[in-house]
């Protein structure tokens, strides 16, 4: 039977950056209350918030304090119940993310874990000098800190200031259940489970030492995690209407098959976003259309429901990723928006994604604000990697190009006062105010896709089918019940013509991201959805 949240189109908001009510220069609650009419008009049916705990603010609300407040940048609880008293009406469902492979260190669990007050003594992973392993985290760091007052030293994957909880623990699951429990009451659908495959670390030895993530083998995707999630499905999600869409890194089709096995919903995947980039992230290649397309092929074909996004708070923007962002900002925009919201699968858009943000023009180390971005550069630098290399590295990479603050109007309008990160281009360039009022606008465009996938069930539930893939073009179609639709995306700046690879001549053209619409023939960064026509 098909789920809701199979139809549902989902709408990440970073709240840091989308809208600020009371000019602190941070994004907060009221201004999401005052943008949901907005988001209702754009199609979305599902806002997906990023962390707005209460939080020291480490890694930007990714280190929670207390799972049960709002932190003050944000607003207070009054205005989360607003907000989903106002979604409600406006049908509109909020899911909240869930970061529950580690804490903040100045969560009460921790506090009271280094002092060794029972029932917190083992929340977290604690080790003496000799037992250490020699796993290395994902924020280019060590992963054991002394504490000096407990006299041993903690896990943890991510920054300092976020140690892993201890999954071996029943007490710490019965507090994620019990978390979790609180918000469906409140009234949310769901939740975007972080980094939710690496929770359970089967031992605690070394590891096969590697460029990066040496240990990784022990905690990737562990049979132990798929029980956790067995059990809190079983005990908690099954007892309410909602879904879960887990943060996976690393993950492959089949692991992803056993962590929705009666556990997750559906996963992101990480896969297609190594198209341009070798393993680590900050070593990139060209991107490889190709790689790109067969990845997706891959996951299409094996694994029946996923999550299906290009953007997020942890990526650069899709426009520069895979466009060209100065002369075909618009163009590339809308052309992969044509293949976000075609695919098999929940689309998950990103806010600024609907109106072709593009990545920052960031000066230098002083621009950028990311902790991930900071400690690589000083692993860089300390490798002795010359600091023009390392920049560029950052440059492309930095998780802020994903997290500049959104642009309601020519005068910016996200804040009264300096935003905490500057906006991605000059507001007069692009901005919300202009996308809603131009017909031709991306906006329009997304708004236009989104609806004709709520009316084409193929676009939905058909199979997929990997038509066409060359340097340029990435064609394939979506069948259901003898409904066929075409998609054929063209990934560069060249023309290219089609009258020599696919037959188009059954086809109608239901949506294109050029005006001017010319059979067999695609503009750069051209676009086209086609349906078959059926003889009656
Ligand atoms: O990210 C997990 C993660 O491993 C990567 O996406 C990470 O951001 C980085 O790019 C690795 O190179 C999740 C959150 O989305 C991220 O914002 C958090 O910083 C991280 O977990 C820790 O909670």
């Amino acid at each position: 039977m098909n789920k809701w949240w199979q139809e549902a189109v989902v709408y990440q908001i970073y709240p840091r950056s989308f809208k600020d009510s009371n000019g602190d220069g941070f994004g907060d609650l009221p201004g999401i209350i005052e943008k949901l009419p907005i988001l209702k008009d754009l199609g979305v049916d599902v806002i997906w918030l990023s962390p707005v705990y209460t939080s020291p603010d480490k890694d930007n609300g990714y280190d929670i304090e207390d799972y049960y407040n709002i932190d003050p940048k944000y607003g207070t609880m009054k205005d989360m119940d607003k907000l989903l008293k106002v979604a409600k009406k406006l049908e509109l469902r909020i899911v909240m993310d869930l970061v529950i492979n580690h804490t903040s260190d100045r969560h009460d669990w921790f506090k009271k874990s280094v002092e060794r007050i029972d029932p917190y003594t083992d929340y977290y992973i604690w080790k003496d000098k000799e037992e250490l392993n020699n796993w290395t985290g994902f924020f280019a760091d060590k992963v054991w800190e002394y504490e000096p007052i407990r006299k041993q030293y903690y896990l943890h994957l991510f920054a300092k200031e976020q140690p892993d909880l201890n999954y071996y623990n029943p007490a710490v699951i019965k507090e994620v259940k019990d978390i979790m429990r609180f918000w469906l009451d409140k009234g949310v659908s769901g939740f975007r489970c972080d980094v939710i495959n690496i929770i359970y670390k089967t031992s605690l030895s070394d590891g096969k030492k590697q460029l990066a993530l040496t240990g990784i083998e022990h905690y990737l995707s562990q049979e132990g995690t798929v029980k956790i999630l067995q059990e809190i499905r079983r005990d908690v999600l099954s007892q309410y209407d909602c879904f879960t869409v887990g943060e996976t890194v690393f993950v492959t089709p089949k692991a992803a098959l056993q962590l929705t096995d009666q556990a997750l919903d559906m996963v992101f995947s990480f896969e297609h976003l190594e198209a341009d980039q070798m393993y680590v992230k900050w070593i990139s290649k060209p991107f490889n259309l190709k790689k790109f397309a067969n990845i997706i092929s891959k996951w299409q074909t094996e694994v029946p429901w996923n999550a299906i996004y290009l953007e997020n708070h942890d990526q650069p923007r899709s426009v520069t990723r895979y466009g060209e962002d100065e002369k075909y900002q618009q163009e590339t925009a809308k052309m992969l928006g044509m293949l976000l919201f075609t695919l098999r699968g929940t689309p998950f858009l990103y806010q600024g994604e609907e109106i072709g943000i593009r990545d920052a023009r960031f000066n230098s180390m002083l621009d950028i604000k990311d902790v991930e971005s900071h400690n690589v550069y000083a692993l860089m630098r300390s490798m002795r990697i010359p600091a023009n290399l390392a920049w560029k590295m950052i440059l492309k990479k930095s998780r802020d190009h994903g997290r500049t603050v959104i642009p309601w109007d020519a005068s910016g309008g996200f804040s009264e006062t300096t935003p905490w990160l500057n906006y991605a281009q000059n507001p007069q360039e692009l901005n919300y105010e202009d996308n809603l009022k131009r017909p031709d606008s991306v906006w329009k465009f997304y708004q236009e896709l989104i609806q004709l996938r709520k009316n084409t069930p193929a676009l939905i539930f058909g199979e997929y089918y990997e038509i066409l893939v060359t340097k340029q073009i990435y064609a394939y179609k979506r069948i259901l019940e003898g409904e066929e639709y075409l998609i054929i995306l063209n990934f560069s700046n060249k023309f290219v013509n089609l009258k020599d690879t696919i037959y188009l001549n059954k086809y109608k053209i239901i949506l294109a991201n050029y005006k001017l619409e010319i059979r067999n023939f695609l503009w750069p960064f051209g676009g086209m959805i086609l349906k078959k026509e059926v003889k009656k």
